[in-house]
């Protein structure tokens, strides 16, 4: 069989990496040809991304696959988190620097753009669930508070958009990440540009949509020269949203699976033909964004590790460092079920001080206040699996499956505590792995849209047989149960 090399750039919200898998006719090989860290620039009381950093890095790791390989790659794809975006001007010149979701600017945005657009009409159009982040509330934001840039631009790009345009001088929305936005219309797959116009956005900025697989062009020759690379170099389009790629390369997931795509976020959700727009789906708030070969990822948003996250990085502030495995191993020493938090509460969205955010929220809802580190993490990882737990059950009710094994995937996949929390809570079993999802099903349609494979279930089967997966069983429901119940009072009087 022929084999072929092909590159990954996949962007989170912390970090970020370039990959080289390696197809040889049965298996992908990945390794990590560089990684680097992303995170939120704060200048003058706003949240950005920085653009132009994650460039270079991008550069740096083609130009490390460069100076190890002297034939072109058979692809480049690249897939990074949702929702943000860079406008560029009529030279397609950067307009401005790319705002970070978490920004403020779109505090108490959504209800006003309800008084223009009723919810429940934007959800019959997009069928995305509601965040303040999504980009449909930042345009409007820049709208609301008068932002010149808005009626500069000449074109949007969603962040995956612009770095493939940056490396091939083509401007197009890939439909995963076009679907992360809240503009597009999910049944019909083109922008929602009655909505838009509705809400005051520009419509002319929304470039043309295509489908992942799609061969946007070759790295244009600055690029080439810059990094090394010997041209020419193919761009594939991936499901450039992250989560799209996570759940391609999900083996065995079927009708009866629900998935957790786990990293700063944890998406939990299934995969189904058609989008599920419904009172139902509208009142518990979740999302039908666009998968990979036509599928729709059904799913929800849940504050996933960010929240440890970001306490580890309080305490780093504080000058204690601490290690994963030692949060891990102190959470176990904790005593189970003391303090519970709803994760997707408003607290938790970006306080300057997590920790304290944590033990602000136990005070208010009347429960012991964490103070020691261990019962910190323990708090958020028994919340965690009991909100999984939620949305399981929601999960259910929606699709009317019955839903028997939970697929955990991504580098939150590693965390065996929290699989074991969640197998608990959800009283299922739990597969966990692969830890590199993204980048594999990232290759995996790149691999497709080059012939090597003919379809995502072969590609999932390739990936299965890639990779090595951890089976956890679901032990005594007693104290969750419990738990579960102190957990649905909380939520509800949040
Ligand atoms: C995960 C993710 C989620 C998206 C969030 C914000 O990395 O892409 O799917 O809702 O980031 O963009």
């Amino acid at each position: 069989a022929a084999t072929a090399k092909f590159l990954a750039v996949d962007l989170g919200a912390s970090n970020g990496r370039v990959l080289l898998a390696e197809w040889d006719g049965r298996r992908f090989h990945l390794q990590e040809l560089h990684r680097f860290a992303n995170g939120p620039v704060q200048v003058r009381g706003r949240q950005y991304w920085n653009a132009l950093g994650l460039w270079q890095e991008i550069q740096q790791g083609l130009a490390r696959y460069a100076a190890r390989f002297h034939e072109a790659p058979a692809g480049v794809g690249i897939d990074t988190w949702g929702v943000d975006f860079a406008l560029l001007d009529a030279h397609g010149h950067l307009l401005g620097n790319p705002v970070h979701y978490r920004d403020a600017r779109t505090n108490g945005i959504p209800e006003v753009a309800f008084a223009t657009v009723p919810s429940d009409e934007i959800f019959q159009q997009t069928g995305i669930q509601f965040m303040q982040i999504n980009t449909l509330f930042q345009l409007f934001s820049m709208r609301h508070h008068g932002d010149p840039l808005l009626d500069q631009a000449e074109t949007l790009l969603m962040m995956p958009d612009l770095f493939h345009y940056w490396l091939t001088g083509e401007r197009v929305a890939e439909y995963t990440i076009a679907s992360t936005s809240q503009l597009l219309h999910a049944v019909e797959r083109r922008w929602a540009t009655g909505l838009a116009a509705r809400l005051r956005l520009p419509t002319q900025i929304l470039p043309p949509i295509v489908e992942p697989g799609t061969v946007l062009g070759s790295v244009v020759p600055d690029v080439l020269a810059e990094t090394g690379l010997q041209g020419p170099v193919p761009v594939i389009a991936p499901g450039s949203h992250d989560t799209a790629s996570a759940v391609a390369a999900i083996p065995g997931l079927d009708e009866r699976s629900v998935y957790i795509s786990s990293g700063t976020w944890s998406l939990m959700g299934v995969e189904i033909p058609e989008p599920i727009i419904t009172p139902t789906a509208r009142a518990l708030n979740f999302t039908n964004e666009g998968g990979v070969a036509g599928t729709i990822r059904l799913l929800k948003n849940i504050a996933g590790l960010w929240l440890l996250q970001e306490c580890r990085r309080q305490w780093q502030r504080e000058g204690r460092e601490y290690s994963w495995e030692e949060l891990l191993a102190l959470a176990e020493q904790a005593p189970p079920f003391r303090s519970l938090v709803d994760p997707d509460a408003p607290d938790f969205l970006n306080p300057d001080n997590m920790v304290e955010a944590i033990r602000r929220y136990c005070r208010r809802s009347g429960q012991p206040v964490p103070e020691d580190v261990g019962s910190v993490v323990r708090c958020c990882l028994e919340s965690l699996a009991l909100r999984y737990r939620w949305v399981l059950d929601a999960l259910e009710q929606l699709t009317g499956r019955r839903l028997e094994v939970v697929r955990i995937v991504g580098g939150g996949s590693q965390n065996r505590l929290l699989s074991q929390f969640a197998a608990d809570a959800c009283q299922r079993p739990v597969v966990t792995g692969p830890v590199e999802a993204t980048a594999l099903g990232n290759v995996m349609v790149q691999a497709i849209a080059a012939g090597h494979l003919a379809n995502v279930a072969e590609g999932r089967s390739a990936i299965a047989a890639s990779v090595a997966q951890e089976r956890f069983e679901p032990g005594p429901v007693a104290g969750w149960e419990e738990a579960f119940g102190r957990f649905l009072q909380l939520a509800e009087g949040a």
